[in-house]
C-alpha cells in the first residue's frame, strides 16, 4: 500500500543525535541538538518542577481532558511571562493565548490560522533557519521564501540586506522573526534594529510571527521578550509562538504557547475561537501534565524565584563555556578570530566551519556538529571543553 513513498531523509538535528548515540569515541561531544544539559552532562530536573510534580502525585487528581485552548491558569502565565506583568494589550484583552504541544505545536497551530485567513500570503524565513520552520509553514500550505539576516564576513548581522528585503515584501506576507537567541546563528538585533525592524513591518502591513524557544537563555527572562513587548506598545498585530522546552527543562511533556495579538477584544474572541477549532482537528486538546507542572510552577511565588534563579545558572553557563572557547581557541589559534563566541549569545554558535571540518570533528575526535556548522553550546562543560578546542584546533590547522 504505501511503497511508492519517498524514503524520509531523516532530520539534520535529530538524525545526528541519534548518530552520536551509536558512536563509540570515548571523548565524545554532543553539539548537535538544542537540549540544554549542566555541567556535568545531565539534562537537568529544576527543583521547581519536581516540587510541583511531587505535589500531583501525592495527591493525584483525574486526567480529564483539558479544554481545547488549554489550562486557564496555564494562559495567562503565558501572557505574564511573554508580554511581562503589565501589559496593556493583555490588560485590553486583546490577546488570544493557547496552550500548544511545545513551540512547535503554536508554531503549527498559528501557521493554520495563518494560511486560512490569508491564503495568498506567504513567509518569509532568516537565512540560515531552523530547517523546521520550512516543515512548518510548507506543511500547511504556505509559501516558504527567505530573507537575508546573517553575513558570514563579519559572523553578525546583516542588517541592511535583511531592511531591504523587508521593505520589498508585499503588504499581509508574514515575517517569520527571532526575539532573542536566534536559532542557528546566535546572532541577535539590537534594540534600536528591533525599533526600525518594527517601524518597516508596521509601514508595509506585514504579519510578524515570533519564535521565541529561548526566552531567558539570553540576557534575562524580561530582556530576552523585549522584541514581543516593544512590538505590542507599537499597537501591532502579530503571532508569537513560546515554548517552555528548554528553560523549564520539560522537552518531552510538549509545553509551549501560542499568543495572537489582536486590535480590539472582539477580535482577540473571534482569533481564540478559530484557535480552538484547529486545535480540536488536530490532536483536540493540550497535554494535562506538563500543563499543571508548567502553571504550577509559573503561579507559585517561591517556584517561580526558583525557577528564573535555575534559568539564570543556565545562562551563565553558557556564557562561561563561550569565554573559555574564545581563550582557549584564541591561545591554541593565534590567526583566528574566535571572538564569535562570545559574541553570539543563548544556545547556539554558528561556527561556518565547512563539510570537511565537521566530518573530521566527528571522525577523529567524536565532536558532534550538525552540517549547517551550528554548534549547541550546552554540550560543552568543565570536564569537555579542552578536548573541544584540541578538536577545533586540530581541524583549522590540518585541513
Ligand atoms: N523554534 C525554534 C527556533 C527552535 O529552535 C525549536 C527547537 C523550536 C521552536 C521547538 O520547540 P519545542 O518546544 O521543542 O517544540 N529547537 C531544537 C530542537 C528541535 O530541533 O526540535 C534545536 O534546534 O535543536
Amino acid at each position: 500500500m504505501f511503497e511508492h513513498l519517498q524514503q524520509y531523509a531523516g532530520d539534520p538535528i535529530f538524525g545526528l543525535n541519534d548518530a552520536f548515540h551509536r558512536n563509540t569515541h570515548p571523548q565524545k561531544i554532543n553539539l548537535t541538538i538544542g537540549l540544554y544539559y549542566d555541567d556535568d552532562g545531565r539534562i537537568p530536573v529544576l527543583s521547581s518542577v519536581a516540587a510541583v510534580e511531587r505535589g500531583l502525585a501525592s495527591d493525584p487528581a483525574p486526567r480529564t481532558y483539558l479544554p481545547m485552548e488549554g489550562l486557564a491558569s496555564y494562559r495567562s502565565a503565558v501572557q505574564r511571562v511573554v508580554f511581562g506583568a503589565g501589559s496593556e494589550a493583555v490588560a485590553q484583552g486583546r490577546v488570544a493565548t493557547i496552550q500548544t504541544l511545545g513551540g512547535t505545536g503554536a508554531l503549527k497551530v498559528g501557521a493554520d490560522l495563518l494560511h486560512a485567513a490569508y491564503p495568498e500570503s506567504g513567509i518569509w524565513i532568516s537565512d540560515p533557519a531552523w530547517d523546521n520552520h520550512y516543515a512548518i509553514f510548507g506543511g500547511a500550505g504556505v509559501p516558504t521564501h527567505s530573507y537575508p539576516y546573517y553575513d558570514p564576513a563579519t559572523k553578525g548581522l546583516a542588517f541592511d540586506a535583511m531592511m531591504s528585503c523587508l521593505r520589498g515584501l508585499p503588504s499581509r506576507s508574514i515575517v517569520l522573526l527571532h526575539p532573542c537567541c536566534h536559532n542557528p546563528t546566535g546572532v541577535d538585533l539590537s534594540r534600536d534594529q528591533w525599533r526600525e525592524v518594527i517601524g518597516v513591518l508596521s509601514e508595509r502591513g506585514l504579519i510578524p510571527f515570533l519564535d521565541m524557544a529561548y526566552q531567558g537563555m539570553g540576557e534575562g527572562m524580561d530582556d530576552d521578550a523585549h522584541a514581543v513587548r516593544a512590538m505590542a506598545e507599537a499597537g501591532l498585530s502579530f503571532l508569537v509562538a513560546n515554548s517552555f522546552s528548554k528553560n523549564l527543562s520539560v522537552y518531552g511533556e510538549r509545553c509551549g504557547g501560542l499568543s495572537v495579538v489582536c486590535g480590539s477584544e472582539a477580535e482577540a474572541e473571534l482569533v481564540l475561537g478559530q484557535l480552538k477549532a484547529i486545535v480540536r482537528r488536530i490532536y483536540s486538546s493540550a497535554p494535562w501534565h506538563g500543563g499543571h507542572v508548567v502553571a504550577g510552577v509559573l503561579n507559585d511565588e517561591n517556584l517561580h524565584a526558583q525557577w528564573l534563579e535555575d534559568v539564570a545558572a543556565m545562562r551563565e553557563r553558557m556564557s562561561w563555556m563561550r569565554t573559555l572557547v574564545h581563550e582557549q581557541l584564541s591561545a591554541k589559534l593565534p590567526g583566528y578570530d574566535a571572538g564569535y563566541f562570545v559574541r553570539q549569545q543563548g544556545m547556539f554558535t554558528y561556527t561556518g566551519l565547512s563539510r570537511e571540518h565537521l566530518l573530521a570533528l566527528r571522525e577523529r575526535h567524536g565532536v558532534y556538529i550538525i552540517d549547517s556548522g551550528r554548534v549547541a553550546v550546552p554540550g560543552l562543560n568543565t570536564a569537555n571543553v579542552e578536548h573541544f578546542t584540541n578538536a577545533m584546533a586540530d581541524v583549522l590547522n590540518t585541513l
